[in-house]
């Protein structure tokens, strides 16, 4: 399923993120950027223990933030990091998940990344209730896409027909707000 406004497009499918061949893809970091689970284990693991060199150099990255490296061995040039906030604990939790939806944008278009993939950040170890965390990344994603100068398509890769599901619904409620068009197939 895919949304427009003007230039930008914003797509929701399943699938893994390490597969994306984007410019760039989205890790659900760790304040550490260490391999993890989740999503950053398998990113640390597709791309390779280059990964954790480059990582390891940065310094870390505080909840909200987003820091960018090489894509080694993935199919994407570019992995942006950002630190979802721990559901119950960072707060407030909104606005910081939102911090790293727009963080993550900004470091793509930094190095002129044209298209994204992003995971649903936050709501595996994190514990960030499915739909609410979806309600703010893409409300957020609606908002700050078309003010990108080069990024021009996010797409959400979901790791589940259901946690997809759920992000087409929040995006069929939150598009029309915002100025968004479904962008349906035609015959
Ligand atoms: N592709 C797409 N989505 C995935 C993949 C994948 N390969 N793997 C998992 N998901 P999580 P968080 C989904 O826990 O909540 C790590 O240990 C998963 O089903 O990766 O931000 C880090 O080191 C869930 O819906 O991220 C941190 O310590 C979503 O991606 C911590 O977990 C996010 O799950 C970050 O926790």
């Amino acid at each position: 399923m895919r949304w427009r406004k003007s230039e930008s497009a914003l797509e929701i499918i399943t699938g893994d993120i390490t597969a994306q061949h984007l410019d760039a893809v989205v890790n659900a970091a760790n304040a550490q950027l260490a391999p993890g689970g989740g999503v950053a284990g398998a990113i640390h693991r597709a791309a390779g223990p280059e990964l954790w060199e480059q990582c390891r150099t940065l310094g870390g990255c505080a909840t909200g933030e987003a820091k960018i490296t090489k894509g080694f061995a993935l199919p994407a040039r570019w992995i942006v990091h950002t630190v979802g906030p721990v559901y119950g604990r960072d707060e407030p939790a909104a606005e910081l998940l939102a911090q790293c939806y727009r963080e993550s944008l900004a470091r793509a278009d930094e190095v002129e990344a044209t298209a994204i993939g992003f995971p649903a950040l936050s709501t595996g170890a994190f514990g960030y209730p499915l739909e609410e965390a979806a309600a703010v990344a893409l409300h957020t994603l609606f908002d700050a896409l078309p003010g990108c100068r080069h990024v021009g398509l996010a797409r959400f890769v979901l790791f589940g027909e259901r946690d997809a599901a759920v992000h087409r619904e929040v995006a069929e409620r939150l598009a029309p707000e915002q100025g968004w068009q479904a962008d349906r197939p035609t015959a």
